[in-house]
C-alpha cells in the first residue's frame, strides 16, 4: 500500500488545551485540587498514593485516576482506600485530557478536595500534555540516579514540586539529594522539593501539608 497524506484542518492540540483549561476551571470552582503525578516507571507513584490516601482518610474527600498501558493493577491496589478508576491507554505512553474526562465521568459524582491523576510511568511524553491539573508533581526515586533532572529537563521544568522517593534506600545506593536538587533547580529555578519513604511513612505528613496548603490557594483565589 502506498503512503497517503491525510490533511487535518483542526488544531487538535489547541482543542485539548482548551478542554483542559475548562475542566480545571470547573474543578477549581468545586474546590478540587488536581494533581498530576509523573515519574519514570516504578518510582513509587502508587505507593505514595496508598500512603497519602491512608493519611488523608476521614479528613478529606479524595479520588484517583490511574493511567497504565495495560492492566488495572494500580487501581486494585488503591481500591481499598479511595474511589479510583483505571485509565488504560492501550499502548500510549501518556494520558490525554479525553481519557481523564471519561474517567472522571465514571467516578462517583461528588465534589472532591483532591483529585490525583497517576500518569503512565514515563519521564518524556507526559510532560507535553495538560490534564487539567493545578499542580504537576514529579517523583524521582533514589534507585534511578541523581542525574535525571538534567537528562529529562522538560518534565522537571514543567513540575512545581520534586519528590525524592524511597528515602529508606539511600544508605544502599549512590544517590546524592543535594546533586538531584541542584540539577532540578538548574532546569526550574523555583522548584520545591520533598523527600519521602512511602513504605515507612517518612515525609508523608509534610507532603499532605503541602497538598492542603496548595488547595487552600486554589480555594481562596476562586472564592
Ligand atoms: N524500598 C522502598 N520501595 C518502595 C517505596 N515506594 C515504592 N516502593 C517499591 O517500588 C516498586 C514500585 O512502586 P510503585 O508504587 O508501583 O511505583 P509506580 O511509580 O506506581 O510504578 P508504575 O505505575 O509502574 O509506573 C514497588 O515494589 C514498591 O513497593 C519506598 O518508599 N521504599
Ligand atoms: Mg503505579
Amino acid at each position: 500500500m502506498s503512503p497517503q497524506t491525510i490533511r487535518v484542518n483542526r488544531d487538535i492540540q489547541k482543542e485539548q488545551k482548551e478542554r483542559a483549561a475548562n475542566l480545571r476551571e470547573h474543578l477549581s470552582r468545586q474546590g478540587t485540587l488536581v494533581i498530576n503525578l509523573v515519574s519514570s516507571p516504578g518510582a513509587g507513584k502508587t505507593a505514595l498514593l496508598e500512603a497519602t490516601a491512608k493519611h488523608l482518610r476521614g479528613k478529606h474527600r479524595i479520588a484517583v485516576l490511574v493511567g497504565d498501558l495495560a492492566t488495572d493493577r494500580d487501581a486494585q491496589r488503591l481500591e481499598p482506600f479511595v474511589p479510583v478508576r483505571q485509565l488504560t491507554t492501550g499502548g500510549a505512553c501518556h494520558l490525554e485530557i479525553d481519557l481523564v474526562q471519561r474517567g472522571l465521568d465514571q467516578l462517583p459524582n461528588e465534589q472532591y478536595d483532591f483529585l490525583f491523576i497517576e500518569n503512565v510511568g514515563n519521564l518524556v511524553c507526559p510532560a507535553s500534555h495538560d490534564l487539567a491539573e493545578h499542580v504537576r508533581v514529579v517523583l524521582l526515586s533514589t534507585t534511578e540516579g541523581d542525574d535525571k533532572p538534567a537528562k529529562y529537563p522538560k518534565m522537571f521544568r514543567t513540575s512545581e514540586l520534586l519528590i525524592i522517593t524511597k528515602s529508606d534506600l539511600l544508605p544502599h545506593v549512590p544517590f546524592s539529594i543535594p546533586n538531584a536538587i541542584s540539577d532540578a533547580k538548574q532546569v526550574r529555578d523555583g522548584i520545591e522539593t520533598l523527600t519521602v519513604g512511602a513504605l515507612q511513612g517518612e515525609g508523608i505528613a509534610e507532603w499532605c501539608e503541602w497538598l492542603q496548603n496548595k488547595r487552600q490557594e486554589i480555594v481562596s483565589t476562586t472564592a
